[in-house]
C-alpha cells in the first residue's frame, strides 16, 4: 500500500485537480459562502452552462442535420432575418430556465417583451438578459460565433410586462458572461471578482477550468472594426483608422462575432469597436445584453468599455433594446479611440462656438 505521508504531488495529479475544477465547484468557491444566495447565483451559472453544452452540440450537427442552418423568414424586433439557430437557441435558454425555480424573467435579442415565466415569480428572484446568438451570420458558414449573458437582481414584481426595473445601468449586474462557440467550447464569467475561462470537455459534459484572474493587458496590437463602414464614420472614428494605418505594430482582426473578437482582445489585448454610422447612429450592439456584459468583464480584467464620452457601464438605457456605440479593450487603446472623438468635438464646439 502507498504510505500517503510521502505523498508529493505529480503532474499527474495536478491534472486531475485540474480536471475537477469545475464551473459549479469555481462558482461556490469564488462565493465562499453556501448562503441562499451563492447557491441561486451557482444554480444560475449551472444552468447558463447547461444551455451552452445543449447549443455547441445543435451547432457541432449543423452541417448534418434538416432544418438547422439558414433563415427562418421572420425578422426580429431589432428588423433583422431570424435564423433557425437563433431560434433555437433561445428557446433552449427559455426551456433551462423554466425549470430552475430561480428566474421570473428572460429578456433577449430575440423576443420584443421579455418573456415571463409566471409560476417561478413568487420566488424568481433574477432577470437573465441574453443574445443567443451572437455572430448569426457567421452559422451557415462554420465560423466562431457566441451567447452572451448578464444577470440582474428582479426588482419589484413588474408583471405588467413594461420592464422597467431593467433600464438601469450596468453596474447593477450580479453576474456576466459568454460561451464562444470555436474550435472548443469555452465560458467565460464574472461576479464581480475577476474574469475566469472554462473549456468545455465533452468526453465529462463539464466546462473544466482553463484560466483564472485573467488580466488584459494594457496595450495590445489587435484593432477589430468593420471597415466597410468607414463611408459612414464621423471624423474621429475615421482619424483613428488613418492613425493605426499609419503606424507600426498593429493588426487588424474582424471575424463579424463580437464574442469571438473580443475573446481576442481579452486575451492579448487590442480595441474593438462598433460606433455610430450614418444608418445606425447608435452602432448595431445592444446595450443590455451585448455591451453591458461585455463591459463588466474587460473592467473586471483590468481594461475599459466606453461609448466615446460615457463609461458604457453608467449608461441608463431608456428603452430594453436600446443599442450603443462601443470601444472596448485595454485601456490605453481605449483611451487612443476616445482622444480622437474628444478632439473632434471640441474641434467642432470650437467651429460652432
Ligand atoms: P447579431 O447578434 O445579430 O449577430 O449581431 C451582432 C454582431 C456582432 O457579433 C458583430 O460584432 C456585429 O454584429 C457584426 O456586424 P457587421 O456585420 O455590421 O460588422
Ligand atoms: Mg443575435
Amino acid at each position: 500500500m502507498t504510505d500517503m505521508t510521502d505523498y508529493q504531488p505529480t503532474d499527474a495529479a495536478f491534472a486531475v485537480d485540474r480536471d475537477c475544477k469545475t464551473l459549479s465547484r469555481h462558482v461556490l468557491e469564488q462565493l465562499q459562502s453556501f448562503s441562499p444566495d451563492a447557491q441561486d447565483l451557482s444554480a444560475l451559472m449551472n444552468r447558463i452552462a447547461l444551455a451552452g453544452k445543449l447549443i455547441a452540440r445543435h451547432l457541432s450537427r449543423a452541417g448534418l442535420m434538416e432544418s438547422v442552418l439558414g433563415f427562418t423568414g421572420e425578422t426580429n424586433v431589432q428588423g433583422e432575418a431570424v435564423k433557425k439557430m437563433d431560434v433555437y437557441a433561445n428557446n433552449v435558454f427559455i426551456s433551462v430556465f423554466k425549470q430552475s425555480g430561480l428566474v421570473c424573467r428572460l429578456a433577449s435579442e430575440e423576443m420584443d417583451q421579455p418573456y415571463y415565466i409566471p409560476e417561478n415569480c413568487p420566488i424568481g428572484r433574477y432577470t437573465l438578459l441574453y443574445d443567443p446568438i451572437d455572430g448569426s451570420s457567421n452559422i451557415d458558414i462554420d465560423l466562431s460565433i457566441g451567447s452572451i449573458f448578464s444577470i440582474r437582481r428582479q426588482t419589484g414584481d413588474d408583471l405588467d410586462q413594461s420592464a422597467q426595473d431593467l433600464l438601469q445601468d450596468g453596474h447593477q449586474q450580479l453576474a456576466a458572461g459568454y460561451i464562444l462557440y470555436g474550435p472548443s467550447t469555452m465560458l467565460v464569467y464574472t461576479l464581480g471578482q475577476g474574469v475566469h475561462a472554462f473549456t468545455l470537455d465533452p468526453s465529462l459534459g463539464e466546462f473544466i477550468l482553463a484560466a483564472e484572474n485573467i488580466r488584459v493587458p494594457s496595450h495590445g496590437p489587435t484593432y477589430s472594426v468593420n471597415e466597410g463602414n468607414f463611408w459612414q464614420w464621423d471624423d474621429a472614428i475615421r482619424d483613428f483608422t488613418r492613425y493605426v494605418h499609419r503606424h507600426e505594430g498593429y493588426s487588424a482582426r474582424y471575424s463579424g462575432a463580437l464574442v469571438a473578437d473580443f475573446h481576442r482582445i481579452l486575451l492579448q489585448g487590442g480595441v474593438f469597436l462598433y460606433p455610430g454610422t450614418v444608418k445606425k447612429p447608435e452602432g448595431k450592439l445592444r446595450l443590455l445584453y451585448e455591451s453591458a456584459p461585455l463591459a463588466m468583464l474587460i473592467e473586471q480584467a483590468g481594461g475599459r468599455a466606453s461609448t466615446g464620452i460615457q463609461p458604457i457601464l453608467d449608461v441608463v438605457p431608456t428603452e430594453l433594446h436600446q443599442r450603443t456605440p462601443l470601444i472596448i479593450g485595454s485601456t490605453e487603446d481605449v483611451a487612443l479611440v476616445e482622444s480622437f472623438i474628444y478632439d473632434h468635438s471640441r474641434r467642432q464646439n470650437r467651429d460652432d462656438g
